[in-house]
């Protein structure tokens, strides 16, 4: 064999296990069956600990996942600023912005509220805010990846909303 996908080896290692865990579960049935006491005796045991143990698991995911939490946390707005103005149906772009650094978007539009989506040059969604009449909403970014970065609105805001299209280059 040259080169046997990791796919087919994970395949075949883990239809391995089932096979070793089917004839186990077999192989009980040749036993007579444990009396029901027997059974939930051993349930019960399980059981006392059992909640505690969830608890304790609960508290230290929390306690090792909560100084992630995004939230309550003010953005930072350092940064090269870039104003993006979105209309029916159309954006106003900054034509390059760079990599690397800091910079925020400064959204508004001219007319109804449209969505100001950021997809990278491989068309994965990174980014995206309101873009909404007298109000600029900000937001903060760092490009890792140069590229063409294409944007589309994201909130239905008219008959040409499907169309509303741009792009800006990351240098
Ligand atoms: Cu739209």
């Amino acid at each position: 064999m040259n080169g046997a996908s990791p796919v087919l080896i994970g395949f075949l290692v883990a239809a391995a296990a089932i096979l070793v865990v089917m004839a186990a579960v077999a192989r009980t049935t040749i036993e007579p069956p444990e009396t029901q006491a027997a059974v939930t005796s051993t349930g019960y045991r399980l059981r006392k600990g059992w909640l505690w143990a969830l608890g304790a698991a609960a508290v230290v995911a929390l306690a090792i996942s909560l100084p992630s939490f995004p939230y309550g946390k003010p953005a930072t707005l350092a940064g090269k600023h870039f104003t993006v103005i979105a209309s029916q149906y159309s954006f106003e772009l900054p034509q390059a912005v760079p990599a690397g650094t800091s910079v925020v978007f400064d959204v508004t539009s001219k007319d109804v509220n449209h969505g100001f989506g950021i997809y990278d040059p491989r068309g994965r969604l990174i980014a995206q805010v309101q873009a909404m009449p007298d109000y600029v909403n900000h937001l903060p970014l760092r490009f890792g990846v140069k590229g063409h970065y294409l944007v589309r609105c994201l909130e239905y805001c008219g008959i040409a909303h499907a169309g509303m299209q741009g792009a800006f280059e990351v240098r």
